[in-house]
């Protein structure tokens, strides 16, 4: 084959990855010509997402959804947040996917097929919050660089796989486990391969709690390719780059995960509070674990009026990382005084809870209902900005919508 010819195929394959079909006579596209129907790609449309999605990034892709978008208890597809840090792999072929665990710390290392991981272990299903650390990095001051995620970047799809302790333990863990790092198929932005756009992880604990999966199904069907098909770690209540998209490989190892993406700045938080803009020393930098407690309001959309003398249904989720919600409140005084939501036991653990609550107002006029979810730690959301930090991570100050009384 002409290297011309072989090119031409390449893209031919990725165009129609694009546009969800084959191209039937594609060989006979004109040199330089590329399908109309990706002249103008409908992001909506190629991730299967709804219109009122925002993009904030095409390079790699990433997209938000709005508060009002994540009403339902389980997020469907359409309002799944998409993050990449890298471009998104093309030409996946299921059948011929490996998983290969190994690392300092693997007894010995070993290649599983997706066939074998289906067959071998048990599966589980369980419905997972997964929030991306820098979700609500828009608020800070000074403007902590990075995508600016508002408030969209979380969601609470149902998840089946197997356990990925069943697996490590298959394959043998030595005693001086630490840590998984993860490694993924999706190319770096510069298309070096011998870079890789995310390589984290977690410590053996997380690694080998019950709902730690390494999932194949998302919402009972395949997983979307943009997250993670045909195989990724779901990790809940940690930060979302965590759960590693498209892994074909699992590294045990003797010390923390020293991956891309995994020191310095990146998913790191100062350990003690700092006065916004301050530096902070690489040594006095930690891993961000559990993700803090938060909630959003999905109903009403933000901007509703109602009738003076009606009462107002407000619903929503609360979340808080590896703990439960333990109460919800809500404020139409901007925060002076609070009333009990009615919340929900979760699905499972790591599932986030709805709470719902009649409001009523006093008179005509403008409001804001305010919500605050208190943890099983009794810590609760702060109403404003939480600390600042280098790259805008953990903002979770108080959900606000709008409400007028006519
Ligand atoms: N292989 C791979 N895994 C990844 C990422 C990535 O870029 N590549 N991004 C991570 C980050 S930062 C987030 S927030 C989540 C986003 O998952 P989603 O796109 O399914 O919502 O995937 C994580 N896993
Ligand atoms: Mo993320």
């Amino acid at each position: 084959m002409k290297r011309r010819d072989f090119v031409k195929k390449g893209t031919l394959s990725s165009f129609a990855t694009l546009i969800g079909a084959d191209i039937i006579f594609g060989s006979n596209l004109p040199d330089g010509y590329i399908p109309l129907a990706i002249q103008e790609p409908d992001p909506f449309k190629m991730f299967n997402k709804h219109k009122d999605m925002i993009v904030l990034n095409d390079k790699p892709w990433n997209i938000e959804a709005q508060a009002h978008l994540l009403d339902d208890k389980i997020t469907p597809n359409s309002c799944m947040f998409i993050r990449n840090n890298g471009l998104i792999p093309e030409n996946i072929d299921a059948k011929k996917w490996t998983l290969t665990i190994d690392g300092e710390s693997a007894k010995i290392n070993k290649i599983y097929t997706l066939t074998e991981l289906k067959t071998k272990f048990k599966q589980y299903t369980y419905q997972l919050t997964i929030e991306c650390g820098g979700n609500g990095r828009s608020e800070f001051n000074p403007t902590a660089k990075g995508n600016q995620w508002t408030l969209g970047a979380v969601h609470c799809a149902s998840w089946t796989g197997i356990r990925l302790r069943d697996v490590l333990k298959d394959v043998g863990i030595k005693n001086n486990a630490v840590y998984i790092g993860f490694h993924g198929v999706d190319l770096h932005l510069s298309q070096d391969p011998t870079k890789e756009p995310i390589s984290r992880g977690f410590p053996m604990q997380k690694a080998f709690q019950d709902e730690t999966l390494l999932a194949f199904k998302m919402n009972g069907e395949d997983i979307p390719l943009v997250h993670g098909y045909p195989l990724r770690l779901v990790a809940g209540g940690w930060p979302a780059s965590v759960s590693g998209k498209w892994v074909n490989r699992i590294s045990i190892r003797d010390q923390v995960h020293d991956g891309t993406k995994m020191t310095g700045d990146a998913y790191r938080i100062p350990c003690n509070p700092i006065a916004p803009g301050e530096k902070v020393k690489d040594e006095d930098m930690c891993i961000i674990e559990s993700m803090p407690v938060k909630s959003l309001i999905t109903y009403p959309k933000s901007g509703a009026t109602i009738k003076e003398g009606r009462s107002l249904n407000i619903r929503g989720h609360a979340w808080a990382g590896e703990l439960e919600v333990a109460k919800m409140e809500y404020s139409i005084d901007f925060g002076s005084t609070w009333k009990l939501c009615a919340i929900e036991k979760p699905l499972n653990r790591l599932a986030w809870q709805h709470f719902n609550a009649l409001v009523s107002f006093p008179r005509k006029g403008y409001y804001e209902i305010w919500a605050k979810a208190t943890d099983s730690n009794n810590k609760a959301q702060p109403m404003l900005l939480p600390g600042w930090n280098p790259k805008g991570y953990l903002n979770n100050a108080c959900h606000r919508i709008a409400v007028k009384v006519n």
